[in-house]
């Protein structure tokens, strides 16, 4: 089995004008599918080769020797991810489900966007920022360069990317103004909660 870059779940411009086609063209069209190839290359004959994706993640948690083919394989899962996360018709609130779970875990929706904003804001460098969930409970989360929740038990239900090749064309240093826009008009909300109902 070879690891396939998925379509993207709209067109290419369906995102514009908060993140641009020229931004999609790059980000999806070049470094999504720059890890797809390279994560092919490196379980090319070895035992992993025929593995699927998340199993080549897990096979690499940890292991020093194979942390170049955990960096490509998990921002291949990071980016399918991301991608979901997102909708040309985004925004707007969370459903009754998915809100009764924030208000729970973090007193209110906006108290959990306020989170959310600060700690994807705050990850210094590369990273990506997280709504997970663990044994039962919703958390914010943030991981540097590749690193994902299914490393440490934890369950993605949203995430944004916030390594600069995600949002420097369009808002240049501006990552707060790109985390806003992304929580007001972007995010897929009907997705987040399929994530929680499937977590
Ligand atoms: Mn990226």
């Amino acid at each position: 089995m070879t690891i396939q870059l998925p379509d993207l779940p709209y067109p290419s411009n369906a995102l514009a004008p908060h993140i641009s086609e020229q931004t999609i063209n790059f980000h999806y069209g070049k470094h999504h599918a720059a890890y797809v190839t390279k994560t092919n290359a490196a379980v090319e004959g070895t035992d992993l080769e025929n593995a699927s994706l998340e199993d080549i993640i897990r096979a690499c948690i940890g292991v020093d020797s194979n942390q170049g083919l955990f960096n490509n394989a998990a921002q291949v899962w990071n980016h399918s991810f991301y991608w979901a996360c997102m909708s040309g018709q985004g925004g707007g609130q969370p459903g009754a489900s998915l809100a009764a779970a924030l208000e729970r875990d973090f007193g209110s929706v906006e108290a959990f966007k306020d989170a959310f904003a600060a700690a994807a804001a705050g990850q210094f460098g590369s990273g990506w920022a997280w709504l997970v969930e663990e044994r039962g409970k919703l958390k914010v989360t943030t991981t540097a360069n590749a690193d994902l929740p299914m490393a440490h038990n934890q369950t993605a239900l949203l995430t944004i990317d916030v390594w600069e090749h995600a949002y420097y064309l369009d808002y240049q240093n501006a990552r707060p103004t790109y985390i806003e826009t992304f929580l007001d008009k972007l995010v897929n909300w009907d997705a987040v909660e399929e994530n929680l109902q499937n977590a």
